[in-house]
């Protein structure tokens, strides 16, 4: 069915260290996002950027999170515009930004869904806590605070409960988690297709496994957060921190053509998309081209 959609981009540059992903949701529609999903949906609306705050010059000595505040703050406002969107019966599409951002966008839906699935679509787990993080970036933390996990600053926007379930999330890509990620996966049954899963059973039958999973849970609503790292660098190289041997173009494609037949999702973002380590803004057209699949866009 075609969806009502609303973009919201958010420039958020704050929970990594590296410039130029502020402008990712510039580049995603330079790229052609609204022209390319036109007809695909019902209808499509773009609410403009969330507003971001300015980077911290010094550190508080209270955290060793980088830009705390700042992330926090912005994250509120996202959650809230989140909320709306869903509130007016709209599927939010968020353009980031850095993968920070996740941690606003899931606290807004999490007022609207109760057991909600995420797909986690990355080279990383993002289950970093300010003890276990070898970076201090709120970038590898949001899957963690969303599952209620660290910093409390970061664990109560929108509400000061847990957000999801482990047993409702699949990662998907992983091939760079840290030893604290590792302990945290294994401690909370979080189901994860490696790279090794990838190659050795196909990215058709990972899927599969992963939709069945998700409708097993009898989840209420599935949000897919992608970073665009957990595809290869060859494919996208405008990301800040690539790791080779990662998931094709065309699996990539697959993976979204066999959500959109699932008709699962009632979300979905799109992060780290940075044109300044990009090669003509490449990354950002292959997330646009990657969006066409998961709308219905079809080869014949
Ligand atoms: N796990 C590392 C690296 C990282 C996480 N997310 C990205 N990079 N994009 C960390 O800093 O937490
Ligand atoms: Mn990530
Ligand atoms: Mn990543």
């Amino acid at each position: 069915m075609k969806k009502d959609i609303s973009i919201i981009g958010v420039p958020m540059d704050l929970g990594q260290t590296r410039r130029g992903v502020d402008m990712g949701p510039s580049a995603i529609r330079y790229a052609g996002v609204v022209e390319r999903l036109e007809n695909l949906t019902q209808t499509i609306e773009d609410l403009g950027d969330i507003e971001i705050g300015s980077r911290e010059r010094t550190t508080t000595g209270e955290s060793n999170l980088k830009n705390l505040k700042a992330v926090a703050e912005a994250s509120e406002n996202l959650a809230s515009k989140v909320d709306e969107v869903l509130s007016n019966g709209r599927f939010p599409l968020v353009f980031g930004g850095d993968h920070s951002i996740a941690i606003g966008t899931i606290a807004g839906l999490a007022k609207h869904y109760s057991n909600m699935g995420v797909i986690w679509y990355d080279a990383h787990g993002d289950l970093n806590t300010g003890e276990t993080s070898p970076s201090g970036n709120i970038h590898g933390m949001p899957l963690a605070v969303s599952l209620g996990i660290g910093d409390s600053t970061l664990t109560k926007i929108g509400g000061d409960h847990a957000k999801i379930r482990p047993e409702n999330i699949v990662i998907i890509g992983a091939r760079s988690l840290d030893e604290g990620e590792k302990v945290l996966i294994k401690e909370k049954g979080i189901k994860v297709f490696t790279m090794h899963e990838i190659d050795r059973m196909g990215m058709a039958a990972v899927m599969e496994e992963a939709i069945a999973y998700l409708r097993e849970r009898d989840t209420d609503g599935v949000h897919l957060s992608l970073d665009l790292d957990g595809l290869d660098p060859h494919d996208a190289p405008g990301v800040g921190t690539p790791v080779l041997g990662g998931i094709s173009y065309r699996e990539s494609h697959l993976a979204m053509e066999m959500l959109e037949e699932a008709n699962i999702l009632t979300s979905a973002e799109f992060v780290e998309v940075n044109p300044i380590l990009d090669e003509r803004n490449k990354t950002a057209t292959v997330a646009v081209a990657l969006m066409g699949s998961l709308f219905g866009e079809k080869l014949l």
